[in-house]
């Protein structure tokens, strides 16, 4: 019987591998048994040195280093031109109610004792004169304006009462007066004295014989405004002159004065 010998079956695949292979194995063999100029020129190990390749990429950039020290301060340069005016703001909040402190405030009667109740001696007081035989206090019925007394001045008598006030004001005077008789005239009149004592006419009620009510319970009421008061004014004197004839006389009661 005839003998069959097998052989394995190579792919074509495992040809190439091998025959790479053995060409690596043999290049390691060349290159560890042999060295250029060698008799194995057949076979010589390695090549000669390529040419330099293509200089690479650029790296990235490095990071930013340290900032150096401020220089010197630069001179200062030319003023510039003013600029537009501004919008105007809004308007403020309303301040606090402020105080009046107007020296001409009313602060009430500044006559002391011009009801003529209260008196000294024969003269009221609070009041002067420079007689007081002239002055006398009177309670009679129908002779008394408005309390229990009224004063009385006779002929040439004269009765007075100074009141401190401020200047640049308008004064309210007034008084009720009767004749104890026909023949009796009075001058009331208000001067504004200075601390020098230099007086200023603030008012004259002048009224004549005859033309004052002389029954009894009969008063006439006479009323006026002064003028300003000096703005050095210190103080304002009242005073009553009376004139009569025949022992007649003037009942005088409820003096007034005050701010206007
Ligand atoms: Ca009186």
């Amino acid at each position: 019987m005839k003998k069959f010998k097998f052989f394995p079956i190579v792919k074509k695949e495992d040809e190439d591998n091998l025959v790479k292979k053995n060409s690596i194995e043999e290049n390691i063999f060349t290159s560890k048994n042999c060295k250029c100029g060698c008799h194995c020129s057949n076979r010589c190990c390695i090549g000669p040195t390529g040419p330099t390749g293509a200089t690479g990429a650029t790296g990235a950039t490095g990071a930013t280093g340290a900032t150096g020290t401020a220089g010197a301060t630069g001179a200062t340069g030319a003023t510039g031109t003013a600029g537009a005016t501004g919008a105007t703001g809004a308007t403020g909040a309303t301040g606090a109610t402020g105080t009046c402190s107007c020296d001409c405030k009313s602060v009430g009667e500044l006559v002391r004792n011009g009801t003529m109740e209260v008196f000294t001696g024969n003269v009221p007081t609070n009041w002067s004169t420079p007689d007081a035989n002239k002055i006398s206090k009177e309670s009679q019925q129908g002779r008394v304006h408005s309390g229990d007394f009224s004063v009385n001045i006779s002929d040439r008598g004269v009765l007075t009462q100074n009141i401190a006030i401020s200047g640049g004001c308008f004064f309210e005077f007034s008084f009720f007066a009767r004749g104890e008789g026909a023949q009796v005239s009075v001058e009331a009149k208000v001067t504004f004295f200075n601390a020098q004592n230099v007086g200023t006419t603030g008012l004259i009620i002048k009224v004549n014989e005859q033309d004052i009510p002389n029954s009894n319970r009969d008063f006439g009421y006479y009323r006026g405004i002064t003028s300003m008061a000096p703005a050095n004014t210190t103080y304002a004197e009242i005073r009553f002159v009376v004139t009569a004839n025949g022992g007649q006389s003037l009942d005088l009661d409820d003096v007034s004065f005050a701010h206007q």
